[in-house]
């Protein structure tokens, strides 16, 4: 699987590949969304075919449901999994602290859940996704889309009594229209450059009225598994 692979997807991957080595017959495990959680679906896809890992799988978006069910995992939902043994997810940013901004690819919310609902959650990355203090990505906030206007006018004012660098907020489209999130809600992207505290910012954003959550994710991850274009892995 992995011959002739660019610099970054063999960072990727053989972040992915260590990673799934945490995990044993009989868990049941959150998979993550992103292409770096593509390549531990498709490893996990491939011990569930070749091995015959007994898994059951559950995913934290429609992408990631449509692909381990094509590699071959059992997709169960939360509801029906209850709990889970271990969640295997990537990030856009990962700090000293393993305190992560997460939902570039709009599936914060699930994310978060799935995440939090587990034994463990271990993050892939490839080596350019740490930083020394988040921000620099831009923060995804999920509101609903009902008075969202409104919603983004408190976030920047919110904004103005943290300790950030940056105040600027976007709607985050999809083409013309607002990007649309599994359940439904839209996403803004707060471009702060800097966090100065996290755990403050996460909080405050929350208690927004039309705030669904946040792309801070403060105390949930336990490992990160960090992959290198030279193939190294790095486990922090
Ligand atoms: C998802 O994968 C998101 O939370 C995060 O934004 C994205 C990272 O994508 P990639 O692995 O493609 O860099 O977990």
């Amino acid at each position: 699987m992995s011959a002739n692979l660019s610099p970054i997807d063999t960072a990727k991957f053989v972040a992915a590949r260590r990673a799934v080595e945490y995990v044993e017959d009989g868990m049941k495990v959150g998979l993550g969304t992103g292409s770096t959680a593509a390549w531990m679906v498709r490893c996990l896809g491939e011990l569930v075919r070749e091995e015959g890992l007994r898994i059951v799988g559950v995913p934290t978006s429609s992408r990631t449901a449509e692909l381990a069910r094509r590699v071959g995992i059992k997709v169960v939902s939360l509801d029906e999994a209850k709990w889970l043994d271990l969640t295997i997810d990537g990030a856009d940013e990962v700090d000293p602290a393993l305190n992560l901004i997460k939902g570039g690819g709009g599936a914060l919310l699930q994310e978060k859940i799935v995440a939090t609902a587990s034994d463990r959650m271990i993050v892939i990355a490839d080596a350019s996704k740490h930083v020394e203090t988040l921000g620099a990505f831009p923060l995804p906030v999920e509101v609903i889309p009902f008075g969202w206007q409104t919603t983004k006018a408190l976030v920047e004012e919110t904004l103005s009594g943290l300790d950030v660098l940056g105040h600027s907020t976007t709607l985050r489209l999809n083409g013309e229209a607002p990007y649309v999130t599994d359940e439904g809600n839209f996403i803004l992207d707060l471009h702060l450059k800097r966090i100065g505290n996290a755990r403050q910012t996460s909080l405050v954003l929350n208690q927004i009225p039309g705030v669904v959550e946040n792309g801070l994710f403060i105390d949930i991850c336990d490992i990160v598994v960090t992959g290198h274009g030279d193939g190294r892995v790095v486990i922090n």
